[in-house]
């Protein structure tokens, strides 16, 4: 029995559709500077806001309506859910998925059942994985929400909590081989610390370096070839993550010698936490060779927390295109859609709107970046700007021909720097106007 019947496969109608079921931008085997609009955008949704998310908040209990799920924990209940999110990524076109251990399986009494009972979820996940043709993006385990975590999972003053991550990532890292995962995701969760003055924060990162390597090592052991992901925060749930910003997790990553290992998996709504733009983030990431994957949501401008809303701003994800398309777009990742519904959007219709609206406002970013491409206005503006370094002495300081001394004498001789030329910030923000409208 169909659980979402009164939809059929989402369609794309183009841009003067008014159908709020189909796709105005994406359109998905269409060419895009030689590539599949799919390919570019490598769309991914993630099942624990879609399919777990209820809708409580500190002040209320949950919302959602899904007549679906009976709200056991049984193995049913949970292998009958994953049949629903097949339904519904076929229906709207989704390629990917991504899931934490926990989503998908209940804890069992002790630690054996519960790798048995997430077998038995895995089991249906790989039948409709074979069925569909839509994989797995990459996987990750749940390090958070237990209380065993309640000071952290790899950061934890409790060795034994530790060992329990350990053994946790150890059997996601199976579970990601067997469903095909193209990647493997570390976000901190509570990695970071509240109180300074009961914190070994060496000790803690040491220890979180440690795990890492332990999980490069046995992923590699057992033939896992997916690229592994750092997803940084810089708070919530703790005052301080450890994995702040991309600078601060690329830092972490080069003094523990993780660097060939882990690339960065960037979300919106942590780049705002942190006071950056997405945009910021990926190029960081992608100048520094660690572009890998996207988490997509959006935060909101008047709240200061991680509301992980669906992303509609099309200014955003031109902005996010042009960065990724510059360092040659994705290749293990994609957008991975960590974004959750509101309370107030209870129905499951709510679900399409969301993720639809979404595709469509990086798919019309595609559009623009590409447009802009094209043109290469953006770039010849950017090459004017440094053109003082491609002759003269611009091009021996970089040649290497140059030091301090002869730089000193160089400016003896000439007396002052060359007037500056307008930075024209205001013309390209109205350029960019030109090609969204
Ligand atoms: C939390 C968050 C996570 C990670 C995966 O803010 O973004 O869902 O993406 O653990
Ligand atoms: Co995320």
């Amino acid at each position: 029995m169909a659980a979402f019947s009164e939809v059929s496969k989402i369609q794309y109608e183009g841009p003067e559709s008014k159908n709020p079921l189909a796709f105005r931008f994406y359109n998905p085997d269409e060419v895009i500077e030689g590539k599949k609009m799919k390919d570019h955008l490598r769309f991914c949704c993630a099942f624990w806001h879609t399919m777990r998310m209820n809708g409580a908040d500190p002040f209320g209990v949950g919302t959602m309506l899904r007549p679906w799920d009976d709200g056991s924990d049984s193995i049913e209940n949970a292998q009958n859910r994953v049949r629903v999110f097949f339904e519904f990524l076929e229906k709207c076109g989704l390629g990917y998925y991504a899931f934490h251990d926990r989503d998908v399986a209940p804890e069992g009494a002790n630690f054996a059942e519960t790798c048995k009972n997430l077998d038995a979820v895995v089991k249906v996940f790989k039948e409709e994985s074979e069925r569909t043709g839509i994989k797995m993006l990459w996987g990750t385990a749940n390090l958070f929400g237990n209380p065993r975590y309640m000071h952290g999972a790899a950061t934890s003053c409790n060795a034994t909590s530790f060992a329990y991550a350990a053994a946790q990532v150890k059997k996601a890292l199976e579970v990601s081989l067997e469903l095909g995962a193209q990647g493997y995701t570390f976000w901190g969760g509570r990695e970071g610390y509240q109180c300074i003055w009961n914190t070994d924060m060496k000790r803690e990162v040491d220890h979180l370096a440690q795990f890492m390597h332990m999980a490069v090592d046995y992923a590699r052991e057992i033939g896992f070839k997916g690229q592994f992901y750092f997803e940084p925060k810089p708070k919530e749930p703790t005052k301080h993550q450890y994995d702040f910003d991309v600078a601060t997790c690329i830092n972490f990553l080069r003094a523990y010698g993780l660097d060939k290992d882990v690339k960065m998996n960037i979300e919106t709504n942590h780049a705002t936490l942190a006071g950056h733009s997405v945009e910021h983030e990926m190029e960081v990431a992608g100048s520094q060779g660690f572009l890998g994957s996207v988490d997509a949501n959006s935060g909101d401008m008047l709240l200061g927390w991680d509301t992980d809303q669906f992303p509609t701003d099309v200014y955003m994800t031109t902005k996010m295109m042009l960065v990724l398309m510059k360092y040659g777009g994705f290749t293990t990742g994609g957008f991975n859609f960590d974004a959750k519904v509101r309370r107030e959007s209870f129905e499951p219709i709510d679900l399409f709107y969301a993720h639809v609206g979404g595709m469509d406002a990086f798919a019309k970013g595609l559009r623009v970046a590409a447009a802009i491409r094209a043109d290469g206005v953006f770039d010849r503006m950017l090459k004017e700007r440094y053109a003082s370094w491609d002759t003269g002495i611009g091009a021996e300081i970089e040649a290497g021909k140059h030091d301090f001394k002869s730089l000193y004498n160089y400016m003896i001789e000439k007396g002052d720097a060359d007037p500056n030329k307008s930075g024209r910030q205001e013309l390209i923000e109205n350029i960019l106007n030109t090609f969204m409208f």
